[in-house]
């Protein structure tokens, strides 16, 4: 089949389109090119197979085949049982720490990949795929496209060491439609205008933030964050030297102040559980605040907020707690939308309160998606002045500096718990995961010497927070 007969199947199945389309990154195109819908033409993919393992065959050194997710992923496989070349297959979802593997297939470190995708624009999704398999020891030298769409794409690939090969530019498959009587030759026009006002280079991969929270200091950060809770506890990070956070989930009064005595010189914050005391008493409270100014650190409660917003607001204030008149900071769900936020902000309590909402999660199997943790940021960006930080496990909004990103999930000799918990080291969770401030409880509390295991923790999570900093 010629690639002229093909690029007719293609119209006709409505893989190409005319008219005005917004692209990806937010510019209007002539053409758009949809290839998603060839997984319903078995006959279409077919000859897509053909071609390109006709072109595959003209290349040398080939081990294995990697689709760009997702589309390309049933043109690889189908290239693959026509080519008999065996497949690996990239996730594109997050990595699920310890658990998913992010290249799936069989292969050995140095084998050389193909790769294999349907359009390309920037070049930008086949890196992504690159630096996967790359990082997990395949060699990546050259691509293969069903369509350049000539818009730069060939050279940013080329910059970045791989050589692009397409069975068709996007002005030969209009030139094939014109020829054929199904388009205008205006379209050859407009897509010329359009290719000329639109070429991309290797500054649209530079896509690093003009601000990088990781690198500031926390000093410069207190200015910058809106709320004042936030603000404060950059400054306690900063004077004491200290982004550790102690998660004091004991079940006695008695030892839950003795910790926060003894650990106090250690951390920035005591974030309690407070329904887990066996003993709680209103007592209690007057005694840990003083603690907690004398050592300064900032009490917070990890209530993880999440009823709706009446119902929130009364057990921030009331009930036995009475959690925001001593709790500066206290953790919320997003899943019930702005009425949990709209209540903490309006609950009766202290004057200054911080949020902390939860975006992500340490815990295995959790039912938070990416989707979940972008609505959450966008939530938290409603109520700057409300929210202090967000609970999560990746680096999160590096361009929000005023933000303070939590991360619990940390201890140095287990990897995980029976039920379902996650851990990673103190230097994983700051350089790696971007975590501002770190949650550890087990790996202290239940230490042989709880204050000895803090001051580690301590200095382990200072140690990797100056790496990062920058000087
Ligand atoms: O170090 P651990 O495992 O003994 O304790 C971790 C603490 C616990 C959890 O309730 C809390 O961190 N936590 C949170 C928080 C802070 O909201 C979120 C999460 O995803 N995982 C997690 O463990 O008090």
């Amino acid at each position: 089949m010629s690639l002229k007969d093909f690029s007719i199947q293609l119209y006709k199945i409505g893989a190409i389109k005319f008219g005005q389309f917004k692209t990806k990154v937010g510019i209007m195109t002539p053409v758009y090119c949809d290839l998603r819908v060839i997984v319903s033409y078995p006959e279409v993919m077919k000859r897509l197979a053909d071609l390109l393992a006709a072109q595959i065959k003209t290349l040398n050194n080939i081990d294995v085949l990697c689709g760009v997710p997702y589309t390309a992923l049933p043109i690889a496989t189908a290239v693959s049982l026509e080519t008999g070349l065996p497949m690996v297959m990239r996730r594109k979802e997050a990595k699920d720490y310890g658990t998913k593997k992010l290249i799936e297939g069989v292969f050995k470190d140095g084998d050389k990949c193909l790769i294999v995708e349907d359009v390309v624009t920037s070049g930008s999704s086949i890196l992504e795929t690159v630096r996967d398999l790359q990082n997990e020891g395949l060699k990546c030298k050259e691509a293969i496209v069903l369509l350049n769409r000539e818009q730069g794409g060939f050279k940013i690939l080329e910059s970045k060491g791989i050589k692009m090969h397409s069975l068709l530019k996007l002005t030969e498959l209009i030139d094939y439609l014109i020829e054929a009587n199904l388009i205008s030759k205006d379209e050859r026009e407009k897509l010329d205008k359009y290719l000329a006002e639109n070429q991309l280079n290797e500054s649209i991969l530079n896509k690093a933030p003009a601000v990088d929270r990781l690198k500031l200091s926390f000093e410069s950060r207190s200015k910058q964050a809106k709320n004042p809770i936030a603000s404060k506890l950059f400054q306690i990070m900063a004077t004491k030297k200290t982004n550790l956070c102690l998660a004091v989930d004991v079940t006695d009064s008695a030892i839950l102040l003795n910790l926060a005595e003894q650990v106090g010189p250690y951390i920035c914050a005591l974030k309690t559980h407070i329904d887990i005391l066996e003993d709680f008493h209103e007592n209690l409270i007057a005694p840990l605040k003083e603690i907690a100014e004398r050592h300064d650190f900032v009490l917070f409660e990890d209530r993880k907020f999440a009823d709706i917003g009446n119902t929130v607001q009364q057990q921030y204030s009331k009930g036995i707690y009475k959690i925001g008149t001593w709790a500066s900071l206290v953790t919320a769900h997003s899943l019930m939308g702005k009425g949990v936020l709209d209540a903490l902000k309006g609950a009766p309590g202290l004057p200054e309160r911080g949020i902390f909402l939860l975006a992500e999660t340490s815990a295995s199997n959790s039912l938070i998606t990416e989707q979940y943790t972008k609505a959450t940021l966008k939530l938290a960006s409603e109520y700057p002045d409300l929210i202090a930080g967000i609970v999560c496990q990746n680096p999160l909004f590096l361009d929000q500096p005023g933000l303070i990103q939590l991360t619990p999930g940390v201890k140095i000799e287990e990897k995980k718990d029976s039920l379902g918990q996650q851990y990673n080291s103190p230097e994983a969770v700051v350089v790696g995961q971007g975590a501002d401030v770190a949650v550890v409880g087990r790996g202290i509390i239940e230490a042989k010497d709880p204050v000895v295991a803090a001051k580690m923790y301590r200095d382990l999570l200072w140690q990797a927070v100056s790496k990062r900093v920058e000087a």
